[in-house]
């Protein structure tokens, strides 16, 4: 059965620039537009998420999915998957994003064995590889579902059952070989179920030891496959386990040193799960960036009187101009991007709702990129963090920085000199206000 060509009345989506009323075009995301010496198109490398676009039917714990997919026949079988990886790729094509990412069973369904799991991928992968050829559109990042079958109801690598470990790397096995074959820039690690739901049955040191063991086990495989692209971890704290081990950038940073894994890996954070966390987005941002270890986006956003992971389009550009001032900061993104892992709403049901959210996210993050590099020309935000710690430019400060200065010579410092110079103010408010002027 041919492919269906379901979005054949909508246009492909072009930018009209902020005074258009076209709700079918783009008003701010210009792929050409140069900034900082770089096109959009390259700051941005938007990424479209198969899962939430292409499998999630909007169902919620509450009720039963809503949404009308025209090409789906209902079924799980290979054709229907096939068939899905066509429309996919006319969808991104309508959109012109530069890529998309996956987990091995939102492409092709689980078989009865591994054999046949692996078998239905191979005849899906084909599929997406003509897709990739014909229209340009590449993969940023795949990854393995270890969280939806029963058998890692214990977790995958951090699974009470050493049979459950050996599937997981027989299917993460499989899905660097698929992501090395479709050309994918990078492979993600999001540990949906490693952690637990209660201590009174785990041994915690035993899971992460067995974590740190299967990542190593990764590594030695992609170097044997020649696969060049970074790994990523994704934190994120709970959901659907009670506390995950990969809580947060600074738990997955510490779990990496700890096992001597820190050169082969860096994050992929995601902006509802540094909520989830009590972290801003920025913040995970930060302390993933300190550690040269920002490496990709998951984007979205969660609402604020609901506590789970709503998995939001970004639309909120405070949090854009944020995250793009990291970004910026650390000299963009090489091998990442900014994958929309996010959904349309339960009540925003047909396809067409599907390109709104996704030119939603786009305009957003455009303009996040705009207002960044607006306020990086002005200067005055760098500048006042600058002067904020001059002290340590000079005198005291910089032979503390260099290593000239123990606590013998501060004590003399300060007997000497009797009280500190004076504090000036922090200036949070009048900061605040600065950055509005660019939004
Ligand atoms: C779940 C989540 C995942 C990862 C990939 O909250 O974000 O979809 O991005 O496994
Ligand atoms: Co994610």
């Amino acid at each position: 059965m041919a492919a269906p060509v379901p979005f054949a009345k909508i246009p492909k989506i072009q930018f009209e620039g902020p005074k258009s009323k076209n709700p079918l075009a783009f008003k701010h995301y210009n792929p050409k537009e140069m900034i900082e010496g770089k096109s959009m198109k390259d700051h941005l490398r938007f990424s479209v998420t198969y899962w939430h676009t292409f499998r999630g039917m909007l169902a919620d714990m509450f009720g039963t999915g809503t949404a009308i997919r025209p090409w789906e026949d209902g079924s799980n079988s290979v054709a229907m998957a096939q068939r899905r990886a066509r429309v996919a790729f006319q969808f991104m094509e309508k959109l012109g994003v530069p890529f998309y990412a996956f987990h091995d069973r939102d492409v092709a369904p689980e078989g009865k064995n591994l054999r046949e799991s692996n078998r239905n991928l191979d005849s899906v992968v084909e599929v997406l590889k003509e897709e990739q050829e014909r229209t340009g559109i590449r993969l940023l990042w795949a990854t393995a579902c270890l969280f939806v079958h029963p058998r890692f109801m214990h977790g995958a690598a951090t699974s009470c059952n050493a049979d459950v470990f050996a599937f997981a790397a027989a299917q993460v096995k499989k899905a660097l070989e698929v992501t090395h074959e479709l050309g994918g820039e990078g492979y993600v690690f999001w540990g949906g179920r490693e952690g637990y739901t209660t201590l009174l049955n785990t041994d915690l040191k035993r899971e992460m030891d067995h974590l740190g063991t299967f990542m190593h086990m990764a590594v030695d495989y992609k170097k044997e496959l020649g696969f060049k692209g970074p790994f990523y971890i994704e934190p994120k704290p709970k959901e659907p386990t009670k506390h995950q081990y990969d809580s947060d950038a600074a738990a997955c940073l510490n779990f990496l040193r700890e096992y001597d894994l820190l050169d082969d890996f860096k994050l992929n954070i995601e902006t509802n799960h540094a909520t989830l966390a009590g972290h801003t987005m920025q913040h995970e941002l930060e302390v993933a960036a300190a550690a040269g270890a920002l490496g990709s986006i998951d984007a979205n956003m969660g609402d604020v009187l609901l506590g789970w992971d709503t998995d939001q389009f970004p639309t909120d550009l405070y949090l854009t101009t944020q995250v793009m001032l990291t970004i910026l900061k650390m000299g963009g993104f090489t091998t990442g991007g900014t994958n929309f892992d996010a959904k349309v709403r339960r009540e925003s049901f047909e396809p067409v709702d599907l390109f709104h959210a996704h030119i939603a996210g786009m305009d957003t993050f455009a303009r996040g990129l705009k207002s960044a590099a607006a306020i990086r020309k002005d200067g005055r935000l760098a500048d006042f963090v600058k002067q904020r710690y001059s002290s340590w430019d000079k005198g005291i400060g910089r032979d503390i920085e260099r290593g000239k200065a123990g606590f013998r010579e501060l004590e003399a410092y300060m007997l000497k000199k009797g009280d500190v110079e004076p504090n000036a103010s922090g200036r949070q408010e009048y900061l605040e206000n600065l950055i509005n002027e660019f939004i």
